[in-house]
């Protein structure tokens, strides 16, 4: 797969503020890769595609869950920033021919994560996270976990997810909630996929 031509599609599909996160996330997302044996140009394809459904309008997302009979629960028909996360699994195949159904999972639970995510699922899920044009309050803390243990820093991620869901009165989708008790729940969380 040529990711030049990848990110030249994405470009023309994104605000530049959107691309550029776009490859911040990729930068990271292959950095991860290489730091937990995970294979670098999954990581790089999804983490460069990941939001590539983001500047859809509405009437474009609910026309793809027309045409490709895309099941939406009841959260997400409610918080629609969870839509493009969704939709994105289906654009990906369409528009960038991805096959990958790791690359797809990747891409289809960036948002919320989900019980028992895969290295790769993890790895995008951070990289979305802490790529460095991100700015909150304790990103720097994260980025310095995620060096360290990636199942922790992915288990702190959901952790202020959540907080700042209940802060702001969102809805809290269970992939969510499962990604982290499932996370929570691993025994190695202090040794597992460390390094
Ligand atoms: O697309 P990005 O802005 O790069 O980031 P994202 O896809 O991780 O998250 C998009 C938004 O979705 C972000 O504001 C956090 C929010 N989100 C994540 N999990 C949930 C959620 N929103 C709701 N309502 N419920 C969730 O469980
Ligand atoms: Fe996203
Ligand atoms: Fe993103």
């Amino acid at each position: 797969m040529d990711i030049k031509k990848i990110q030249q599609d994405l470009k023309s599909l994104l605000s530049p503020k959107r691309y550029l996160h776009s490859l911040g996330v990729q930068e990271t997302a292959i950095f991860l890769a290489k730091r937990y044996s995970c294979t670098v140009d999954k990581a790089s394809i999804a983490g460069l595609v990941h939001d590539c459904a983001k500047d859809l309008n509405r009437q474009q997302m609910l026309n793809y869950v027309d045409e490709f009979d895309i099941i939406i629960d009841s959260v997400t028909k409610k918080q629609p920033e969870l839509m493009h996360a969704v939709v994105g699994r289906e654009f990906a195949r369409l528009a960038f021919g991805i096959q990958d159904q790791g690359i797809l999972d990747a891409i289809r639970y960036h948002t919320t994560g989900r019980e028992g995510m895969t290295l790769l699922e993890k790895i995008i899920y951070l990289a979305d996270y802490i790529e460095p044009n991100r700015k909150f309050p304790g990103v720097d803390e994260l980025r310095k976990v995620a060096l360290s243990n990636l199942d922790k820093a992915t288990l702190m991620a959901t952790d202020r997810t959540i907080s700042h869901l209940i802060s702001q009165g969102k809805l809290i989708h269970h992939d969510t909630i499962s990604a982290r008790n499932s996370l929570l729940c691993m025994k190695e969380i202090g040794t597992g996929v460390s390094k």
